[in-house]
This record gives C-alpha cells, sequence and structure tokens, in this order.
C-alpha cells in the first residue's frame, strides 16, 4: 500500500502483515501449520478493525471479504444488505464495516502495487488504427490533485421486495428492502482530469469504465466483465476515480484499490477494481445498460426505458422490521431520507398506517447526492399492530408517492414503504 493511503499510527509490521494476508487470500503466500480458518480471523480483524466490536462472528457469503455479522447484515446470494437497526446511533457516514456489499461474482483481492488503470478507444488522440492505451499507476492517481465528497452508492434494486410485498407484483432480482444504499465520504480523483490527461477529444460521447472482478455468467451466458458505457457529459461532470472511503482505503469489498464513483446516479455506474476505461467516439452499448438496468413492462416500451441514472426517492426508518414500542411512552423514531434528483427537504412521518401526518425534525442540512436524517417523537397510547410511513420530499419536487409503476425487473421502488411495528 502506498505510504498516503496508511492510516496515521500504522507500524511498518501493521502494514506488511496487511500485504501478506492479502497476498495469501490470492494464492500468492504459503501457510504451513496455519489452518485457513485461522488465516481469514487474522484477516477479518485486520480488514473491519475494532471501532465496531472487532472480529464477529464467521462469514457465509463466499465472495465477500469482511465479516457479515448476522447483526449487522442480512446475506442475500453474493451480496449483503446493511440492516437499518444497524445504523441507528451511526453519523451521517455508514462506517465501511456496515456499508452493503452488492457483488456480481465475487470480491478480487488485488495489490494496488500491482493495479494499473488503462485507457484506450477511438475517442483519445493516438494514432488511428494503433492500440496505444494510457495507463496510470495507483501512485499516479494519488498524485494527482484530490477531491472530497460524501456520496451514496445505492443499488437501483434497493426496495424492490416491496413491489411484492406492497402491491402484489412480481419481479425478478435480489430482494432487498431498504439496506441496498450506503453513503460514504469519497476521496479520489476527478475522471474529467484523468480523461484530458489521457488525450480526450472533442469526438468523445461514451465512457465505459471495466471491473477486474470475474466474468459474470448469466442464464447460462458469459457477458463478459462488469461494464456499463457512461455518457461523456456525466463522466466530465461530477464523477470520481476513488481511492479512500471514509478516510481509509478503499476496503477490498468496495473497490480497492480504485472504483468509479457516479454521485446520484444508480450503483451499476459506480464500478468498483476499475481496470481499464474505454472512451469511445462511438454510443458503447453492454448488458448493463441494455438488457439490465432499463424499465421494461407494461408502463413502458418495447425496448425498455432509457438506461437509468438518477435514483429515486426513498425513505427509511432506522428499526428492524417488527420493532416492539411500549405503550403509553414517550419514543422518538429515527429515519434518513434520499434521493438521486435533488437534496431531502421535508419529510411526512405517520405512525397510524397512513391516517395522520406530521412533519419529521430534519438533523442535516440538505445535500444533494446524500440523505437527510430526521426525528419524530411517538407516544402511542394503545397495544396493538401498526404501520409507520415516512414520505420525503426533495428540492427536485418530487414527492413519494403511495404506488410504483411496476417494472419487471424491479428497479427504482420509490413508493411511500409501510414498516410493521407493535404497540405492547
Ligand atoms: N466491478 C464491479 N463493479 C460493481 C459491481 C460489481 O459486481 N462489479 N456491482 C455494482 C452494483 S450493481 C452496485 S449497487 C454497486 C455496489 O457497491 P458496494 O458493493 O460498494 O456497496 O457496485 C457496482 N459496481
Ligand atoms: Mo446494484
Amino acid at each position: 500500500m502506498a505510504a498516503p493511503a496508511t492510516p496515521p499510527g500504522h507500524h511498518h509490521e501493521t502494514d506488511y502483515d496487511h500485504r501478506r494476508l492479502r497476498q495469501w487470500l490470492a494464492g500468492e503466500a504459503r501457510a504451513d501449520g496455519v489452518t485457513r480458518r485461522r488465516l481469514l480471523t487474522l484477516l477479518a480483524a485486520t480488514t473491519a478493525g475494532t471501532a465496531l466490536g472487532g472480529t464477529r462472528s464467521a462469514r457465509a457469503v463466499d465472495g465477500i471479504v469482511k465479516p457479515l455479522p448476522p447483526e449487522w447484515f442480512i446475506e442475500r446470494g453474493t451480496n449483503a444488505e446493511t440492516r437499518w437497526d444497524a445504523l441507528r446511533g451511526t453519523g451521517h457516514h455508514t462506517p465501511n464495516e456496515l456499508f452493503f456489499v452488492r457483488n456480481h461474482t465475487a470480491t478480487p483481492v488485488l495489490e494496488a502495487d500491482d493495479w494499473r488503470l488503462r485507457l484506450w478507444g477511438s475517442g483519445l488522440r493516438g494514432t488511428p488504427g494503433e492500440d496505444r492505451p494510457v495507463e496510470f499507476g495507483y501512485d499516479d492517481l494519488r498524485a494527482l490533485p484530490s477531491v472530497t465528497r460524501t456520496a451514496f452508492v445505492e443499488c437501483a434494486g434497493n426496495g424492490r421486495s416491496y413491489y411484492t410485498t406492497q402491491q402484489g407484483e412480481p419481479v425478478a432480482g435480489t430482494a432487498w428492502t431498504l439496506g441496498a444504499i450506503g453513503v460514504a465520504r469519497w476521496r479520489g480523483v476527478r475522471l474529467a482530469d484523468v480523461l484530458r490527461r489521457a488525450g480526450l477529444t472533442r469526438n468523445a460521447v461514451d465512457v465505459q469504465p471495466r471491473g477486474l472482478d470475474a466474468e459474470y455468467v448469466s442464464g447460462g451466458e458469459n457477458l463478459g466483465r462488469v461494464r456499463r458505457p457512461l455518457p461523456l457529459a456525466k463522466a466530465l461532470d461530477d464523477v470520481l476515480l476513488a481511492y479512500e472511503m471514509n478516510g481509509e482505503p478503499l476496503p477490498y469489498d468496495h473497490g480497492y484499490p480504485v472504483r468509479v464513483l457516479v454521485p446520484s446516479w444508480v450503483g451499476i455506474a459506480s464500478i468498483k477494481w476499475v481496470g481499464d476505461i474505454e472512451v469511445s467516439a462511438q454510443p458503447l452499448y453492454s448488458p448493463w445498460n441494455t438488457t439490465f438496468y432499463r424499465l421494461f413492462g407494461s408502463a413502458y416500451p418495447e425496448g425498455g426505458s432509457p438506461p437509468l441514472t438518477r435514483q429515486t426517492t426513498k425513505s427509511a426508518f432506522e428499526l428492524a422490521s417488527g420493532a416492539t414500542f411500549t405503550a403509553g411512552r414517550r419514543h422518538v423514531l429515527h429515519g434518513r431520507s434520499w434521493s438521486g434528483a435533488g437534496a431531502v427537504t421535508r419529510i411526512d412521518v405517520s405512525t397510524d398506517g397512513g391516517a395522520n401526518w406530521r412533519p419529521a425534525h430534519l438533523h442535516d442540512r440538505p445535500r444533494v447526492g446524500s440523505w437527510s436524517r430526521w426525528s419524530l417523537n411517538w407516544r402511542p397510547d394503545a397495544p396493538g399492530a401498526t404501520h409507520l410511513l415516512a414520505r420525503a420530499t426533495d428540492t427536485a419536487g418530487h414527492t413519494q408517492p403511495d404506488i410504483a409503476v411496476p417494472n419487471t425487473q424491479g428497479y427504482l421502488f420509490g413508493a411511500v414503504v409501510r414498516h410493521p411495528v407493535s404497540v405492547v
């Protein structure tokens, strides 16, 4: 790991140990007389740190490196969803240890020293017909001017399960509740700076970052490595090549050593473990902007909607589903709301299944690309089952509807979620 990425206070042996463990995970170090289990425990301890209790239970999702204690995560195939009750008491930024993971295959454990970013394609200067990629190493990127910004990464399928449980619609894909989102402080370089240094021409229209994780096989078909075209206008606007997450080098599961970070857009745009970027003078297509991440269904044209860009507006309570409250006592309900279209400035909450609404108290200055935390006092008077509802309004004028227009793959759920609780 390069010197600037090393957290202060870590001495040389700690760094060497991290590196050695990474090499072991990658099959490059020998371990005689030490069990795999023991080494995984060591790895979990060094990567997860001790801020939130250190090493917890063993992970069960094979492709994810960090520990996934069941009190923090719901495992969903190759992915891990953050539990909203685990976010209670965390600050504006989601701790790295708690951040959801969405992997098409498995987390690759890469070395920053060996990593290179290759930029190539018809939208760059260079001899026509000749393959002359421009390369940047990790230290090259770290030597460029850095920027830091707070932004959410949210899966386009976040909230998907509510199409079925609230609206009775069958949809395909991972049955996320609302925990496929996290907010982090990302540090890195502007993609625009790197593109210009690589010799961007006026002809360029699309850029397509591609991950270094394994090729993705879906329905028996090998779709190749995860990649999705990004229009040049967005690439030059606010996109980062991020190497830090909340003041630490990116964790393995979140793209170490470098990921793309596309603020406000669907999570798939933020390619992790980026290895190369095609810069093209022709518009590009991949399965991730044709078959996936468009809206299909009766409300949409035959070829689907245009490729998805901004996220919808959503709200969540920092509570487990089915949480219990004591009647006759004062409780404080906490939650967060966010939108891909603007900052969230207003949240209305109902504690009686949607009959009556009260405005919540905002705890954050509303910011584009992040969430607003809020709270509301509640004194339930009688025992029984009820639903809590929160409805956000953003600066673009969007207010969460009661019903989300369904699409076959269950993307962009944005309706108000009915959160079941019981009063005892
Ligand atoms: N290389 C690569 N990048 C990827 C993915 C992936 O599987 N491989 N998943 C994408 C999807 S669908 C989402 S929602 C986000 C999730 O980011 P996180 O795992 O850091 O939370 O990463 C995106 N970038
Ligand atoms: Mo996603």
